[in-house]
């Protein structure tokens, strides 16, 4: 007999079940030491530079960095938080202290999960770098969903367009041109090259103060960028695949660093689809930075933009004052967003 196909929630179920059993195998694996009173130091301030399944990385006061586990009762620990740890007398299987307490976070960089509801990404962010690039192709939509959350949780963005080296003249014109539509609603756009240095010295400018953090598909040249910076990080880099088009998701964790010239620095590993389903439609739709002008102007209340009668918004887009190509990206986050919400129930 044929074996039956799953379905999507049978799917999920087998996934979560499997998640779980790997939580439960971490757990009584962090059992293992038990940091007894006498064990650990004084409490002291640090901050998390890189986040694993079981344990992170911090940095002291003092810039030295410490593998630490995490109390269980911490929920969410992520790249940037300030923490209160403690070191122990001595190292334990690698191990040389454990995190007591986060403090509360400026603000955080979040995703929704298929699987595990909203994922915490990093926190206590001043600029958000979209890193696009012309290979795997440059994408407006996905630069426009990153937008979205920028917009959502306050963080400036700047949109990055790297490997403009593999650009003929007429094709580095045709991505000028859509990197325009950004600068005309007044996000800061730069074309470099991570492979010839070009405008490497104005994004290192962009750097130098507050923390940043580097976001973008895989393969797009985030950490290639990083190593451009600090060559002495020979952070790993991986190709492009030939056959799908796409990176390798090479980089796995969240990495924060210390730039020379000043300012902290986040390379975040490349996620496959950056979905927003976790947001409301109208947060979308304010995510949308030009549209404010016009909203609330519609002649119907709940206008859905779309053939409504007297759009403001559509009106706006026949008048050249919204780009059609982010009102067609608009209708497509807010359709796919739906389209998400009726095949998955995630829990938050
Ligand atoms: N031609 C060209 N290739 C580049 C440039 N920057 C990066 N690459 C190449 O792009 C590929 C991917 O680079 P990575 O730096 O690993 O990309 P990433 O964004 O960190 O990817 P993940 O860690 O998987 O998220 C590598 O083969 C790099 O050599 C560039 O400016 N020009
Ligand atoms: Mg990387
Ligand atoms: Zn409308």
């Amino acid at each position: 007999m044929a074996k039956q196909k799953l379905t999507q929630n049978q799917k999920r179920r087998i996934h979560s079940n499997n998640a779980k059993a790997l939580d439960r195998h971490r757990r009584q694996a962090r059992k293992d030491i038990d940091w007894q009173e006498d064990m650990l130091g004084d409490t002291q301030d640090g901050v998390v530079v890189t986040r694993y399944s079981m344990h992170a990385d911090v940095e002291s006061t003092q810039g030295e960095i410490f593998r630490c586990n995490l109390r269980r009762t911490l929920s969410s620990v992520v790249v940037g938080d300030q923490v209160v740890w403690r070191a122990g007398q001595e190292q334990l299987q690698g191990i040389s202290g454990v995190i007591e307490a986060v403090k509360p976070r400026k603000n955080s960089l979040a995703r929704p999960d298929y699987y595990d509801g909203l994922k915490v990404m990093a926190s206590n962010i001043d600029r958000i770098i979209i890193v696009s690039a012309v290979l795997p192709t440059l994408s407006l939509n996905i630069i426009d969903r990153y937008l979205v959350i920028c917009e959502t949780a306050n963080i400036p963005a700047v949109i990055v367009l790297n490997k403009v080296d593999l650009l003929s003249d007429e094709e580095l014109a045709n991505a000028e041109a859509q990197l325009k539509i950004y600068q005309d609603i007044g996000y800061e756009t730069l074309m470099i090259s991570a492979q010839t240095g070009k405008n490497m010295e104005k994004l290192t400018a962009l750097l130098s103060h507050g923390t940043s953090i580097f976001v973008g598909q895989s393969g797009v040249g985030k950490s290639s960028l990083v190593n451009q910076i600090m060559p002495e990080v020979n952070a790993q880099i991986g190709a492009v695949s030939e056959n799908s088009g796409l990176g390798q998701h090479t980089t796995t964790s969240s990495r924060l660093y210390h730039l020379p010239q000043g300012g902290e620095l986040i390379d975040s590993p490349g996620i496959r689809e950056f979905g927003l389903w976790h947001l409301e439609a109208d947060q979308i739709t304010k995510g949308y930075r030009e549209f404010q002008y016009f909203l609330g102007t519609c002649k119907f209340r709940d206008c859905k933009h779309l053939n409504d009668p007297e759009c403001a918004l559509r009106e706006a887009v026949e008048q050249g004052k919204i780009h059609p190509v982010r009102f067609e990206n608009y209708h497509r986050l807010i359709l796919s967003r739906e389209e998400n919400k009726s095949q998955r129930h995630f829990v938050e």
